[in-house]
């Protein structure tokens, strides 16, 4: 298995990629949506929070990433010794009406299948998505890890409905007059997911690129008035059987999924590695479970991690594992020590397991 880095936007550069190599890292995922953009109670020191206004704005309807920005940023991170294995998370911009059945709904597909296009000829393995209306929302954040950390967690989910003009967690309409978005049925939402897989597996498959879906953060049948796609680990099974294609993958988060009420994190683990379906993965540690959990440094918390890389290896999976979040530390770089931490973890984890690359 390969160790990454998941770089938000604003991560992009030469030191960035130098701290991912010293840590131990081969690959990176990579974030091309600015979540911080203009964004009310969102920094860019940490993940990505906000409150009931969302993220921030989202990015140019009409720009899509193109092939030249994105060679050229896979040029770049090969030059600094690394590989780029994914991009994570379309910009709600350019999709917010696959998601929400919208009047752009044609054209944003269209939209899906050019990016498609074009991260699979700059020779980029993975698109990673989130299929969610409400987005990654309703989180709190405190010092309730270990030695006062700043952590994230729920204390339920967030139902104050979704305004007009939002999608995904940002704002896709700055302009939008008042108003909340109509909440689909889980059956809607689904025929939504399946919308979209029938028009992009075809072209993800040309393309020689993997989608990658992430289960719903927080995993809460519902988040601001809308159900949620995968709340339960069962339910990436039903995205995976839409299509039966390789193409149709998994942004494996195993964090959500221990998130997850039903429970049954570590045969979820093997059930879906076992089947070659696995893109690649997150792996974070959390305590408790919805409706009611908070993220923990990787070394505590619910998840036996050694536990997780060994099912992952006696199943052959040879993808990269990125730690996805980690608990803020007190020193004055509180997001590098956090990742550095965890990678260290992971690194020596592999190695003792006997899956290190
Ligand atoms: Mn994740």
């Amino acid at each position: 298995m390969k160790l990454g880095l998941g770089l938000y936007k604003h991560m992009l550069n030469d030191e960035y990629y130098r701290f991912a190599r010293q840590c131990g890292c081969t690959h990176v995922v990579v974030h091309l949506v600015d979540y911080f953009n203009r964004g009310q109670d969102n920094r860019p020191v940490d993940q990505p929070l906000g409150g009931l206004g969302g993220w921030g704005v989202a990015g140019d309807p009409n720009k899509l990433w193109s092939y030249e920005e994105l060679a050229a940023l896979k040029a770049e991170i090969n030059a600094a010794g690394l590989e780029l294995e994914a991009i994570e998370n379309f910009d709600p911009a350019h999709w917010h009406d696959v998601l929400l059945d919208g009047p752009q709904k044609a054209r944003h597909l269209e939209n899906c299948k050019t990016i498609i296009r074009n991260i699979g000829r700059a020779g980029i393995p993975i698109m990673a998505y989130n299929f969610s209306i409400a987005g990654v929302a309703g989180r709190i954040k405190g010092p309730w890890g270990r030695g006062g950390a700043e952590v994230v967690g729920i204390e339920g989910a967030e139902n104050d409905p979704l305004p007009q003009g939002m999608a995904w967690n940002m704002v896709v309409d700055e302009h939008a007059r008042g108003g909340i978005v109509p909440p689909a049925t889980p059956e809607q939402l689904w025929q939504r997911a399946k919308d979209f897989l029938d028009a992009v597996v075809p072209v993800a498959e040309e393309a020689g690129v993997t989608l990658a879906a992430h289960p719903d953060d927080p995993p809460t049948p519902t988040m601001r008035g809308q159900p949620r796609l995968v709340h339960q680990p069962r339910l990436y099974q039903k995205l995976l059987d839409l299509h039966p294609s390789p193409n149709n993958a998994l942004e494996f988060c195993i964090g959500t999924l221990a998130e997850m009420s039903e429970g049954g994190v570590l045969e979820a683990v093997d059930q879906y590695s076992k089947q070659g379906r696995v893109a690649y993965v997150h792996l974070r540690n959390v305590r408790g479970h919805v409706p009611s959990y908070r993220e923990t440094f990787i070394d505590e918390g619910d998840l036996d991690v050694l536990r997780v890389l060994r099912i992952l290896k006696d199943n052959k999976f040879d993808g990269v594992i990125i730690p996805d979040h980690a608990p803020q530390m007190a020193c004055a770089a509180p997001w590098h020590a956090g990742m550095a931490f965890a990678l260290g973890y992971l690194r020596a984890a592999l190695q003792s397991v006997g899956a290190a690359e």
